[in-house]
């Protein structure tokens, strides 16, 4: 009998949460003999919703599902978690800044990290897509004393993820062909998907796509605007797709999904210097990963001016952030 794993996920009512439970409850995060125990924060509003969400779980018998927590106490969630989503976040409202919604988040994501701290299991791994998500992570990590600051993470996969389409759209290949696509920096707008050291088929992605106007104008920017074009599409923000891309990013991270020989997938994880980015800021990079809860940063990526230019702008947005919270840290 395999050990179920604990995955605290928080906001699970919402768009992104309803998309997502029912994949982890399937095997999709921790492969398909893997028990799960889901353990669910929700704000007290939303606890009636999130009883729907888990009668629905209920009715699919998912084999793998062992248990559940429904809960609006965050030490009550954690306890013991493994692994934790941390997905609810207060959403941008009408007339507020940016800075405003920092501080807002800011305050969900002390206490979150105080929490996991006190009462998560000893391997606890964090993947954060709540935004402003890097830096909603890098405040968790700063409040979970005692807990690794590697062990927190963000998520960009959705925006490699949207890359890869494209690109294998335009050079007319499926999108497994599509390799050692890394989203650097920020995930915002000024995020830098680096289709120069990407590849198609094994082969330098530039020879096989020989438009460089339109990876630079077209490409960048339908890949950095693209959550939008969902909302005015759809009405609503990204959710099946955030949900996959976060099955991605945890099943490679820690649920046997390793990265391929030669690969590398995009995290957002804490800058150890790497090709100066200033330690501590948590910002995207290519990794390569054990499935097994280690990843690396990829070292001797040749980037050129144009991709240091871009990644610059990102890293001087995340430092802005970083200053904006700086009482929280
Ligand atoms: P929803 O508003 O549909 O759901 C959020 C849920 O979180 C709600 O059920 C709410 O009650 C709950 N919540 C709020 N505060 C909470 C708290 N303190 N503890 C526990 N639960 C709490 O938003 P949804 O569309 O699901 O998006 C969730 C977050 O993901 C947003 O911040 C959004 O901006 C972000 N995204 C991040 C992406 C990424 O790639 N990193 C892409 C998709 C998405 O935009």
């Amino acid at each position: 009998m395999i050990t179920p794993v604990r995955v605290a996920i928080t906001g699970p009512a919402g768009q992104i949460g309803y998309a997502l439970v029912f994949r982890i409850a399937s095997g999709q995060m921790f492969g398909p003999k893997t028990p799960v125990i889901l353990q669910m924060l929700e704000i007290t509003p939303a606890l009636e919703a999130l009883n729907g969400v888990a009668m629905e779980l209920e009715d699919c018998a998912f084999p793998l599902l062992a248990d559940m927590v429904l809960t609006d106490d965050a030490e009550t969630a954690f306890r013991d978690a493994n692994v934790v989503c941390l997905v609810g976040a207060k959403p941008r409202g009408p007339g507020m800044e940016r800075a405003d919604l920092l501080k807002d988040n800011g305050k969900i994501f002390t206490g979150q990290g105080r929490a996991i701290a006190a009462v998560a299991a000893d391997d606890v791994r964090v993947a954060v897509v709540g935004n402003p998500a890097n830096t909603n992570s890098l405040i968790a990590a700063a409040n979970a004393d005692g807990v690794a600051t590697e062990r927190f993470t963000a998520m960009v996969r959705l925006d490699e993820n949207r890359a890869k389409s494209q690109l294998a759209k335009k050079a007319g290949v499926p999108v497994s062909e599509v390799t050692n696509l890394a989203v650097w920096g920020n995930h915002s707008p000024t995020m830098v998907p680096d289709f120069e050291n990407a590849k198609i088929g094994g082969k330098v992605l530039t020879d096989v796509i020989d438009d460089r106007a339109w990876l630079e104008g077209e490409f960048m920017t339908t890949v950095q605007q693209r959550g939008k074009a969902i909302i005015d599409a759809r009405g609503a923000s990204s959710a099946a797709s955030a949900a996959n891309a976060l099955i991605d990013h945890v099943a490679t991270w820690c649920g046997g999904r390793a990265t391929a020989d030669g690969d590398w997938v995009s995290m957002a994880v804490p800058s150890d210097g790497s090709y100066d980015v200033p330690e501590g800021l948590i910002s995207g990079f290519p990794v390569t990963t054990d499935g097994n809860g280690s990843y690396e940063i990829v070292q001797g990526v040749d980037l050129s001016d144009f991709a240091k230019g871009r990644i610059q702008a990102s890293i001087d947005e995340l430092q802005d952030e970083r200053d904006a919270v700086g009482d929280m840290l």
